[in-house]
């Protein structure tokens, strides 16, 4: 019993160091984690600091580019329609220069497209004077281009030569030189468009220069009037698109 009791005090002597040593290890354990991990603290702190600062910045410039971008694709896409425009332009351009050329070598009788400078408008090609001539005169220019002084078949070409010619007389290819109003191209008067203003015709005489009233023009409100064929007023002149030329 005795000896039983004397190793066993021996050995608790024993636990006791050993536990002491551990206890103090631990402490300097404890203390060099806390020394560590107050240095990563410190240190990562930092890290994250100027990662953010980093971060901030990127995200301006890519706010810039983002905006550059942007406008770069508005541009483009302005550019893009502008140029489809053009391209169209040219490809109409490039369609009439070929008409024109063949008009002009005399391939195929028939005129398919009006010459530069003459308006095309419902099958007919129209060109409207800039100076002033008798209606004989206006006549004949007409007729030396192929084509005659106009012929107004309907409003709507009563409204379409309006808005072409501004609101100073011009002479049209009616006139009643020869007995009755008769067009140039032989169009029905009778049956046919008509737009005199109230009391028109009326061959009037009371101007003084001879003779009575033979020949039409339209008036600065688009209605007709007759007058004397040698007052000098623009003109315009009218050929059919499809006919001999
Ligand atoms: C004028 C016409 C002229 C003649 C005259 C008669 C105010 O218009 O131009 O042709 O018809 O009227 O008064
Ligand atoms: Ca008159």
């Amino acid at each position: 019993m005795t000896k039983d009791y004397q190793d066993f005090q021996h050995l608790d002597n024993d636990n006791d160091h050993r536990q002491l040593r551990r206890d103090s290890q631990l402490r300097e354990d404890l203390l060099a984690l806390r020394q560590n991990f107050s240095n990563f603290t410190v240190s990562t702190e930092g890290q994250v600091k100027a990662l953010s600062i980093q971060g901030s910045s990127v995200g301006r410039k890519m706010k810039t580019v983002e905006s550059e971008l942007e406008k770069q694709q508005k541009d483009l896409s302005e550019d893009h329609s502008e140029l489809l425009l053009q391209v169209k332009q040219l490809v109409s351009d490039v369609r009439s220069l070929s008409c024109q050329m063949a008009a002009l070598q005399g391939n195929g009788s028939e005129r398919t497209c009006c010459p530069i400078n003459w308006v095309e408008y419902e099958g007919s090609c129209y060109w409207f004077s800039s100076s002033a001539r008798s209606w004989t005169e206006a006549d004949k220019y007409c007729q030396l281009e192929n084509a005659h002084l106009v012929v107004v078949n309907s409003q709507d070409e009563q409204k379409f030569v309006q808005q072409h010619m501004g609101p100073l007389n011009t002479w049209i290819g009616l006139t009643d030189q020869n007995g009755p109003w008769r067009w140039v191209d032989e169009t029905d008067y009778e049956k046919g468009f008509q737009n005199w203003r109230p009391h028109q015709p009326d061959d009037w005489s009371g101007h003084g220069l001879g003779g009575g009233e033979d020949c039409a023009h339209i008036t600065h409100d688009g209605r007709w009037n007759d007058d004397v064929c040698r007052r000098p007023y623009r003109w315009v002149c009218e050929t059919e698109l499809g006919k001999a030329n």
